[in-house]
């Protein structure tokens, strides 16, 4: 079979959506950091849409760790195809608006090379929770972070994706050009205000006077949304069978599909709501309710569902218990601590819902599990601080933190080892192996990790009787039952 590429895109099927623009005529505007599934399953097919009347827009991507996506998309000529699935078919789509992959490793002067040059407008980034080397409780940079120490070392040859935009915006300063604004497309609370904190410390730490500029930087919040489970080979031989050639790297996602946007690029922008973006003075309403109950129910659904022996999101929607369980989670606990209409919120819900039975979309428990100890503070804790703060039960959310806490032991209920994977996987499962018989101890244990909890949670009574009473519940009588108790308790 042939390989998808700008030679064969002729021949694909008739019916199959392909760019409505010539690629020949299309120029870079945006660079965009961590060209990941996310990205090309979003904001890729936001740009394809509009590169037909804004043809100087299209994306240079970049993946800092891996050069996987490169190597599949290199010989495709950065084609790929997105396959939106649910339970009527596969509907496949070329999208050909990333024009080229750099590898930061091996390309490095040429990205930032790029990032510099004046033609590009706006650096976007998903580069997950992570990839911000930021302490997660306080949104801080992380200074003792490797690739932090590493960046501020060697300034010029930075590895960090803040070591990187720094680099590209210090370029810039000194060849007096605008700055290009900074996009996040990340699931990080108040993402625009966070990363000018952690991108304007780590320049005051390179120089105070770039540190001082970086103030006229603008850095627009997002709220992103849509799902997308990892590609498998299965998912490649359905979308060459559709496409009728190979494309190393298809990405498979659900209908659904949000951005909303802060409308702050002083050197321009593309016109993303003709796309179907939502531009708004003030995303961080969209934001926290994205966070809170859509990620607060898939973190909740991840570890219970994975300890429960449910291989997909999909799958735990089938038992009843875990679906009264983030249906309470929502509706009791996440909704009253968010500023948005009622009537909306049970909408949003009630979606949300519906795009987690997607049966079609295979969406692993394990996937969402990686990295807690990035999420957690955004997706459980800050709604219990807020539910604490009002003298408001969250045994649910309680049973969540519980069972991430369960979960990082890396031992299932049938004596299975778990791939746990976490930045602080090492560290927590250290914690977990001096207290393996004793729930209270290993509470104690986790709970103290601050840059989770911060100082205050860790040391509050309540949330300490909440998750532990869980946790010990979880080792005691299993996930099953302790999920059913707590939802017949509760309802
Ligand atoms: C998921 C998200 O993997 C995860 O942690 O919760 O990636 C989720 O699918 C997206 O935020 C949906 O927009």
């Amino acid at each position: 079979m042939t390989r998808l590429s700008a030679a064969t895109l002729a021949n694909v099927p008739a019916g199959v959506r392909l760019p409505d623009y010539d690629r020949e005529q299309i120029t870079p505007g945006i660079v965009h950091l961590g060209i990941g599934a996310f990205h090309r399953a979003h904001m890729a097919v936001y740009v394809d849409d509009l590169l037909k009347t804004h043809p100087d827009w299209a994306i240079v991507g970049a993946s800092l760790r891996r050069p996987d996506t490169k190597e599949a998309l290199e010989p495709q000529d950065g084609l790929y195809t997105v396959a939106v699935r649910d339970a009527e078919g596969t509907h496949p789509r070329v999208i050909g608006s990333i024009l080229k992959v750099l590898d930061a490793n091996t390309q490095r002067e040429e990205l930032l090379a790029l990032m510099a040059s004046p033609q590009i407008r706006i650096v976007s980034l998903t580069v997950t929770e992570k990839g911000y080397c930021h302490d997660p409780a306080t949104g801080e940079l992380d200074q003792r972070h490797p690739d932090v120490v590493h960046d501020l070392a060697n300034p010029t040859a930075p590895k960090s994706a803040p070591g990187m935009l720094v680099e590209a915006l210090a370029r810039r300063h000194a060849a007096g050009i605008t700055p290009f604004a900074v996009m996040s497309c990340d699931n990080l609370p108040s993402n625009g205000a966070t990363v000018k904190r952690i991108v304007s410390k780590f320049a005051a730490l390179r120089d105070p006077a770039l540190g001082e500029w970086i103030s006229t930087v603008a850095f627009p919040g997002t709220m992103v949304d849509r799902i997308v489970p990892s590609t498998t080979d299965a998912d490649r031989e359905t979308v060459a069978g559709l496409i009728g050639a190979e494309d190393a790297w298809p990405i498979v996602t659900e209908p659904f599909t949000q951005w909303v946007i802060e409308d702050h690029f002083p050197d321009g922008r593309p016109p993303f709501e003709k796309a179907g973006a939502q531009m708004v003075s003030d995303v961080e309403p969209f934001e926290r309710m994205k966070l809170r109950m859509l990620n607060g129910s898939h973190s909740t659904m991840a570890y219970l569902g994975y300890l429960a022996g449910y291989e997909y999101i999909s799958d735990v929607m089938g038992d009843a218990d875990f679906v009264a369980l983030i249906h309470g989670l929502m509706t009791e606990e996440a909704m009253p601590t968010l500023d948005m209409p009622r009537d909306e919120l049970e909408s949003y819900r009630d979606d949300l819902l519906q795009r987690f039975r997607n049966p079609a979309l295979k969406h692993r428990t394990w996937q969402i599990a990686m990295d807690g100890s990035q999420k957690l503070p955004q997706r459980l804790l800050g709604t219990i601080r807020d539910r604490l703060a009002a003298g408001q039960p969250f045994e649910r959310l309680g049973l969540g933190v519980a069972a991430w806490m369960r979960y990082v032991v890396g031992i299932d209920e049938n004596g299975e080892s778990i791939d746990v994977r976490d930045p602080l996987a090492m560290r927590m499962m250290a914690i977990a192996a001096d207290n393996i018989d004793d729930a209270e101890e290993l509470y104690i244990g986790l709970a103290a990790l601050t840059e989770v909890f911060g100082t205050d949670l860790g040391d509050n009574q309540t949330f300490g009787e909440t998750v532990a009473t869980h946790l010990d519940s979880l080792f005691e009588i299993g996930v099953r039952e302790t999920v059913a108790e707590v939802v017949a308790e509760n309802d």
